[in-house]
């Protein structure tokens, strides 16, 4: 009677255990995702807790034009690039161009001119208050950079994973 006691419990531990296990691995793909800033010889792993730390995170409205599909009217939340390498000290004095590489392979290259042009260009991990989802699960995150003077978003970095500055 004990020992089937003591069975029973172990089993709902390991059960238990495995919920946590199994839920861990499918919801928090995003929330752990660290994405990698190279500014010369240096790297900074940004983790979404960093960005949303930062008093200059916004909520900005935008339209989402994917192929196919009609415009569709978001709200994102993201910082201005500028702002996200202040946060950082990344000074960008004698720099010229920004990289931005994506999971799946796109590249996206950017003058720092255009970077510093005001309320352009965002790195964004939002959508509608959402955590942007990742390729595997049908979305354009876990981080996007978003550019708002080029409303055919050819250049929006979906999935972008690192950033080089050079
Ligand atoms: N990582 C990544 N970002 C990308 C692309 C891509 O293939 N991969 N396509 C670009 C293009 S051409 C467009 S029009 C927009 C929207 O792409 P979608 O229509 O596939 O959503 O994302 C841009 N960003
Ligand atoms: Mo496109």
């Amino acid at each position: 009677m004990k020992l089937t006691l003591l069975k029973n419990k172990r089993l709902i531990v390991t059960i238990f255990i495995m919920i946590i296990f199994i839920t861990s691995c499918t919801n928090n793909e995003n929330k752990t995702f660290l994405l990698e800033i190279q500014d010369g010889t240096t790297f900074y792993s940004v983790g979404q807790g960093h960005i949303l730390d930062l008093d200059s995170v916004i909520e900005f409205p935008s339209v989402i034009r994917s192929s196919g599909n009609k415009p569709v009217e978001t709200k994102f939340t993201g910082i201005e690039l500028t702002k996200l390498f202040d946060s950082l000290n990344i000074n960008l004095s004698g720099k010229s161009k920004i990289t931005f590489n994506a999971l799946d392979g796109y590249m996206v290259v950017l003058d720092i001119e255009e970077i510093y042009e005001p309320k352009n260009v965002y790195l964004v991990l939002k959508r509608d208050g959402e955590y942007l989802k990742s390729q595997k699960q049908g979305g354009s995150g876990p981080y996007q950079i978003v550019i708002r003077r080029d409303p055919f978003s050819q250049r929006w970095c979906k999935h972008v994973g690192e950033i080089i500055i050079e």
